[in-house]
């Protein structure tokens, strides 16, 4: 399949003004009929250049050009499935009719089927199977979307923009036309259209025009959208009050369904949503889920400016409007709650998700240079790297002057589709602040590592700062990037001994001095995470003093982080060294031993627990955040050739002895914290929650499952009920199975839930590769449920690397038959399975050899997709 590269941009041919759609649905054979009012674009080269259409699963019934039939000669047929027609005058009409199939789209993209309700989804590219068009984000046109449908089946019919007519037909059809009066890219056109049910709301905007809120579910689903109309009110303020900017239609609709690729779609007026970004009920959503509501919903509004009124020229300028747009919904968020934890929260997310990438096989920069297979690149980089090069920005230029570029980049960029350097020359033009040098952090891939060294002498503490990034795939040299640092100084007694600064490191290495000191101080850096990087070099020592001492939330929580990792790797290269392999054998009760040796609780470890202890009821969330071990897969990214089992033996041991040793204070939070009074889905009410089930897990961990069965037995909330179950499946108690089978009989109906029942199984160490191929042998398991695949097959591939990274390489194959399978129904979910198996650099030989041929039993499937394909053969490469 070809590449495409960013160089090779060239302006469209044709522009399209106003495209009037006609689309009767049917399952198996909807008509489209498409007006396109086109015109020659001015800036391309080449005026006699012909029109090309994308189009693709099409079947053409008619194509007209200013009222004459084109014949079949004048039609080209692109390599896709598009059409190239010479000749085209330079202002024209051009109709054409096809019929497409939504019963047959597993795809789930462009037209499609889910529980017998009609969607669509356009980005990147599913317009092209909806209609022919120039799909393509700089083409922006107005849209008329008339759609007609059996009123019984559909009595719903939405579409982009506002309502304006709708009516009976015979045969019991009807019809409703919608206008959107904003121009468009055609990614963000969409339908809605079935047996829907809509929850319904207003919002006064500031300026004081009445907006029609609703929110459309299935029936029986209506009591679960409050928190969402809530989070969506939230949003529709908070960016007229951060951004002064109001919404500029009459209606804001939410469809929500079963089957989606991703987690929502922020569509002109008519926004499509994942079910699981829109239903709660305390019964069902765990805290996350409210959380995960809270944000997707608000990203996809504030999409709305940034995104759809100022768009992408192409998709290498992903970054112009996702990393944007990410930023933009961490800021809401933060502002709704304690700004510290949910920061902490997010630098795990960029650090679980993104840090790997960074350093895999498909590392590439915020802004790429090529790829094969756009939606290969709706990933962690182009997202939360993304937002954090823009948090950077703002970090530099400083708060007003980056909310002066965002008015003068929308004022300069309203209703256009531009670049990554628009965004960038807005920023510096309001700022007056050279950042072409900062630019490099859109076009270089790779984690920069920042080292430090100190100095200390009469007074004078000089703080050296040397950066560097590793080589990437394609880009073996890298220069300096501007690295801000915010710091502070801490004196021997706890205390701050200088003025908290922002520190800019640009080049390689650069001394900063603090003079006036009368000892020698602990350097506090990259508070609140400043800066997207790695950060070595300060001792253990040094750690556990900030651990206990910092001002800055943030850092107090990485120096814990940065203490535990410390110690779990030196206890992992004490087991390695220790036994042979073969010989290991782990047990999972807690007293971890390999080869009859067991491993002791490290004091420094167990005094850092015991202050966190201590201190917890003060801040419960962000006790929570601090008790929780690194994760085995963080670990595992610390070292060159990675120890899944000795890693897996280490923290289960330290979980365990940690629970032992503290279990009277776990067993006193978990009594103190219980909920009082009613369910309550606020920050503290949810941090609360938090800290109790960490503790309910150190006890289980240390064996005491009592609790976990007392829990799950009383509990009337989805947090807690599944804190108690994941206590019980990870365990060897004998309430394990009845637990699983009594949560499976309550919420088979739920699809929702039962999502989690697959997750929980499916990253339980418990659970080994026949296990979870035994799961997806399950009635309940639907390869065609993007959800149903995420919650079984990536869980397990990404959240049991005891399991996924097993010896006999069964996890490897379990994940290739899914990949393989999937690929056949869904290729973009397809592709997207594949990252696990592209870190086999990072295990051992037998590991990654393993893993390879895995890779290669896929790459040798006939009939693979593009998408699958440029996976699977840069994961090799
Ligand atoms: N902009 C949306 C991306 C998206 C998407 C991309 C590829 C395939 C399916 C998709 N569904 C949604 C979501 C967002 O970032 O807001
Ligand atoms: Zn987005």
């Amino acid at each position: 399949p070809p590449t495409i590269r960013r160089e090779d941009y060239r302006p469209p041919a044709f522009l399209v003004e106003q495209v009037d759609l006609h689309i009767a649905l049917h399952p198996t054979a909807t008509r489209v009929r498409a007006r396109l009012a086109l015109r020659r674009n001015p800036d391309a080269a080449g005026a006699a250049a012909a029109l090309e259409l994308d189009g693709e699963a099409l079947r053409l019934l008619s194509a007209v050009l200013d009222g004459a039939p084109l014949p079949e000669d004048r039609l080209g047929h692109l390599p896709g499935g598009g059409l190239r027609i010479e000749g085209v005058p330079d202002a024209a009409v051009l109709e054409t009719e096809v019929e497409i199939s939504p019963e047959a789209n597993s795809e789930l993209s462009g037209l499609y089927l889910s529980g017998g309700n009609y969607v669509t989804q356009c980005e990147a590219e599913g317009f092209r199977r909806i209609t022919y068009f120039p799909d393509r984000p700089d083409v922006m046109a107005r849209y008329t979307t008339t759609l007609e449908a059996d009123r019984a089946a559909c009595p719903v019919l939405l579409s982009n923009g506002n309502p304006d007519g709708a009516g009976e037909l015979p045969d019991g059809r009807h019809w409703a036309r919608w206008v959107d009066p904003h121009p468009k890219p055609s990614y963000l056109f969409a339908v809605v259209a079935g047996d829907l049910v809509a929850v319904r709301d207003s919002f006064t905007t500031r300026s004081g025009r009445e907006v029609a809120l609703a929110i459309y579910v299935r029936r029986g689903d209506e009591d679960a959208c409050g928190h969402a109309m809530d989070s969506l009110k939230r949003s529709m303020r908070w960016d007229e009050e951060t951004y002064g900017l109001e919404y500029d239609l009459d209606v804001f609709n939410i469809a929500a369904v079963s089957d989606f690729n991703m987690g929502a779609m922020e569509n002109k007026g008519l926004n499509v949503f994942n079910t699981k970004y829109i239903l709660a009920r305390p019964e069902t959503a765990t805290d996350m889920d409210y959380e995960g509501i809270e944000t997707v919903v608000a990203h996809e509004y504030f999409h709305n400016w940034t995104g759809n009124r100022v768009t992408c020229r192409d998709w290498f300028q992903l970054s112009l409007k996702e990393g944007l747009t990410v930023f933009r919904d961490q800021h809401f968020s933060a502002d709704q709650g304690s700004a510290a934890v949910k920061r902490l929260a997010d630098v795990r997310r960029l650090r679980a998700a993104q840090f790997p990438e960074d350093a895999g096989p498909m590392a590439h920069p915020v802004r790429p240079d090529s790829y094969v297979e756009i939606n290969n690149f709706y990933t962690a980089t182009v997202y939360q790297k993304g937002a954090e090069v823009v948090r950077m920005m703002r970090a530099l230029i400083g708060a007003e002057n980056f909310r002066r570029g965002m008015d003068l980049y929308i004022a300069r960029h309203d209703n256009q589709a531009v670049t990554i350097e628009d965004f960038v020359r807005a920023m510096q033009d309001a700022s007056g602040t050279d950042l072409s040098r900062f630019s490099r952090w859109y076009a270089q891939a790779g984690t920069p590592e920042l080292r430090v060294r100190e100095a200390f002498a009469d007074g004078r503490y000089t703080l050296t700062l040397a950066q560097s990034t590793p080589p990437t795939p394609g880009q073996p040299e890298k220069l300096p990037v501007p690295v801000p640092v915010a710091m502070g100084l801490i004196g021997p007694e706890g205390a701050e001994v200088a003025e908290p600064r922002l520190l800019l490191l640009e080049e390689a290495e650069q001394d900063f001095v603090f003079e006036g000191l009368a000892a020698k101080p602990v350097p506090s850096l990259l508070r609140g995470f400043s800066a997207p990087v790695k950060l070595s070099g300060l001792t253990l020592e040094q750690l556990g003093f900030l651990a206990a001492h910092d001002t800055d939330a943030f850092v107090r929580w990485e120096s814990s982080q940065q203490y535990a990792t410390a110690t779990m790797l030196a206890m992992v290269e004490a087991l390695r060294s220790q036994e042979p392999k073969a010989e290991r054998a782990v047990h999972a009760s807690g007293d971890a031993a390999f080869s009859g040796r067991t491993l002791e609780l490290p004091e420094g470890l167990a005094a850092i627990t015991g202050a966190l202890l201590g201190r917890a009821l003060e801040d419960p969330a962000f006790a929570a955040e601090a008790l929780a071990l690194p994760s085995e897969e963080f670990i595992a990214d610390q070292m060159t050739i990675a120890d899944p089992e000795a890693i897996h033996a280490v923290r289960q041991f330290l979980r365990g002895a940690l629970g032992r040793r503290f279990a009277a204070r776990f067993a006193a939070l978990h009594e103190t914290l219980a909920d009082a009074g009613p369910y309550r889905t606020d920050g503290a009410a949810i941090g609360r929650r938090a800290l109790r089930n960490a503790a309910l897990a150190y006890l289980g961990a240390a064996g005491e499952t009592g609790r976990a069965e007392a829990q799950f037995a009383g509990a009337t909330n989805m947090t807690d009920s599944l804190a108690a179950l994941r206590v019980l499946v990870d365990s060897d108690s004998p309430a394990r199975e009845q637990a699983l089978a009594a949560f499976h009989a309550r919420w088979k109906e739920e699809p929702l839930v039962l999502d989690k029942w697959f997750t929980l199984q499916a990253m339980s160490p418990r659970t080994d590769a026949a296990a979870a191929e035994a799961l997806s042998r399950h009635p309940d398991f639907d390869l065609r449920n993007p959800n149903r695949v995420r919650s079984l097959v990536g869980a397990f591939a990404a959240g049991n690397p005891a399991a996924f990274h097993a010896a006999s390489g069964e996890g490897y194959r379990f994940l290739a038959d899914m990949v393989i399978a999937l690929d056949a129904v869904n290729t973009q979910v397809a592709a997207r399975m594949v990252s696990p198996l592209g870190h086999w650099k990072r295990q051992d030989a037998a590991r990654g050899a393993r893993m390879r041929a895995e890779l290669e039993r896929i790459a040798a499937r006939p009939g693979l997709s593009k998408g699958t394909y440029e996976k699977v053969s840069k994961s090799l490469a």
